[in-house]
């Protein structure tokens, strides 16, 4: 019998504990309680104005404080999807309510940098800085973070927060509005996820 993840804090049995604790918020991981971030993964399902599915992020954390980002824009379903740059951040809120996903809040900057490209020294640890929609309404990125772990209840935990696509491109040059990138246009909150993939049979 294979054997999926165990919860930080539901270590009950096999079936049950990913029911009972696993989309709670709680971070899962594989290996056990514990065992420090390793395998631990979460995700953001996009979604537009309208409801409509805008794509996912994908957060997996392999080592403690190592966060593997993928970013997997597939808007084929949106009106409001444009070809071209889009900022993409991670906000310090934790919901995605109208009007305009101001719920959302400010960036999420949580060593009070200034804003700036995820790729350059000085910018906020929500800074996933731009990706591209092509003419298809999808895109893809790839972006590996040491500001931010997947474990909740520490200061640099990203679960539970929102990540927000904005209209126009991100400048990583303006401070107020950051990145001067307009409107935000799709959003999804950071949840814990729970993995299918067999770690042990018994
Ligand atoms: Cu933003």
């Amino acid at each position: 019998m294979f054997v999926v993840r165990w919860c930080m804090t539901h270590k009950l049995g096999i079936g049950v504990l990913v029911a009972v604790g696993c989309f709670s918020g709680l971070a899962c991981r594989s290996g056990g309680a514990g065992s420090g971030g390793a395998g631990t993964t979460a995700v953001a399902m996009l979604q537009d104005h309208q409801g409509q599915s805008f794509g996912r992020v994908l957060f997996t954390e392999r080592d403690p404080g190592i966060v593997q980002i993928e970013m997997m824009i597939d808007a084929k379903s949106s009106t409001t999807a444009t070809e071209g740059d889009h900022a993409i951040h991670v906000h310090e809120g934790t919901s995605c309510d109208a009007p305009g996903f101001t719920s959302a809040g400010s960036h999420w900057n949580p060593t009070n940098e200034k804003h700036g490209d995820p790729d350059h020294s000085g910018h906020h640890a929500g800074d996933l800085g731009n990706i591209e929609i092509d003419g298809d309404r999808t895109g893809k990125k790839k972006l590996t973070s040491s500001e931010m772990t997947l474990v909740p209840g520490q200061a640099q935990t990203v679960v539970g927060r929102a990540v927000i696509v904005h209209v126009k491109e991100d400048d990583f040059t303006t401070q107020q509005p950051p990145g001067n990138a307009g409107g935000r246009i799709a959003c999804g909150v950071i949840m814990s996820e729970v993995s299918t993939q067999p770690v042990a049979q018994n």
